[in-house]
């Protein structure tokens, strides 16, 4: 593994995802191999999970990790070559993207979708820039398009509480207040696609995803009819990618319940949260045994530590 920016990147999910599972249960196997070493992770916008799992999977593999809320605390970046660099920008990623190397064995890069300029989202133009002029391997901590260190831990997760061989996963879709990027879906498809499952994706008509990474999935507009007999359930809000970044009205009716997990084969119930309780599920379901959110949350440190022990085992 040369970077990790997306699902691509993996060359055997099933074989990934065992080999996340063996250094659960001995983590700290590997302190050598990254001792010395630096991880360095940047963030454009907010993170508990990511943030903390990141920097834990690094100690665990006796890495140094020094984090930067670039949002906040940065150089405003430009991205564009040959600009005249006269207004809000101060830095060009030219510079920061091999400044940083120098600092880092791997940078870390949490940068959000604008969700106002499809284009440029789909371009993935700020991890791109720091693919193109960094030095280092990256990692993506959720880009514009994509949370492959997400879709690995629900990899993990579903293969740790899967009682038959070939389960039943539902992408189920939820309401929310505010518009979020389809990037956590996208990636959740892209991951279940290469694993032996049998994937469902429902939605309110008008919240199709980008139709070449849903290329073969079945889509079932019926979200009770797709939780029939589920063993899985993942529930995940996102604005319209067709009317991009923007909130169709629904109400409230796509809600996670304790009523629509009765459809399912005592399915679990998952959330890679932050998650809005009542809005997108309620208390009961959250709460409830089936719930497997808080393993999930736990699994990112397993995921983010083989992707940089495979980026460290080929550097
Ligand atoms: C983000 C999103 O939906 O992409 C991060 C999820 C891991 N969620 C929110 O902003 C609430
Ligand atoms: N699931 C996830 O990425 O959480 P954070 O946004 O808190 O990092």
């Amino acid at each position: 593994m040369k970077n990790y920016l997306s699902i691509k990147d993996i060359q055997n999910v099933p074989e990934l995802v065992t080999e996340a599972i063996a250094l659960k249960k001995d983590p700290l196997q590997y302190q050598s191999l990254g001792s010395e070493k630096t991880l360095g992770m940047l963030f454009f916008n907010p993170s508990l999970r990511t943030r903390l799992s990141t920097q834990k999977a690094a100690f665990n593999l006796g890495m140094h990790a020094i984090v930067m809320n670039f949002g906040s605390e940065g150089w405003v970046l430009e991205y564009e070559d040959g600009t005249v660099m006269d207004q809000g920008s101060s830095e060009h990623v030219k510079e920061a993207a091999q400044v940083i190397s120098q600092y880092c064995d791997i940078i870390a890069i949490r940068a959000f979708a604008s969700l106002t300029d499809k284009e440029k989202d789909n371009a993935e133009v700020v991890l791109e820039s720091f693919k193109k002029y960094a030095t280092v391997p990256v990692v993506n901590m959720e880009s514009a398009t994509g949370h492959p260190l997400q879709a690995l831990t629900d990899a993990i997760t579903i293969e740790e509480n899967k009682k038959i061989k070939r389960p039943k996963v539902v992408l189920s879709w939820a309401p929310h207040p505010k518009a979020l990027p389809q990037a956590v879906a996208n990636s959740f498809v892209e991951i279940m696609s290469q694993n032996d499952v049998n994937l469902v994706i429902t939605h309110p008509e008008g919240y199709e995803l980008d139709p070449e990474k849903t290329e073969g999935v079945t889509i079932e507009y019926d979200q009770e009819k797709a939780l029939e007999g589920a063993d899985f359930v993942s529930v995940k809000n996102w604005s319209s990618y067709t009317k991009y970044g923007q909130i169709l009205e629904t109400g409230s009716s796509w809600m996670m319940t304790p009523e629509k997990m009765a459809l399912t084969n005592q399915g679990k119930f998952m959330h890679c949260l932050p998650v809005r309780r009542n809005v997108v599920v309620s208390d009961e379901v959250l709460d409830s045994d089936q719930s497997l959110t808080i393993q999930q949350a736990n699994n990112r440190t397993f995921a983010a530590q083989i992707v940089l022990k495979k980026l460290l085992e080929n550097s």
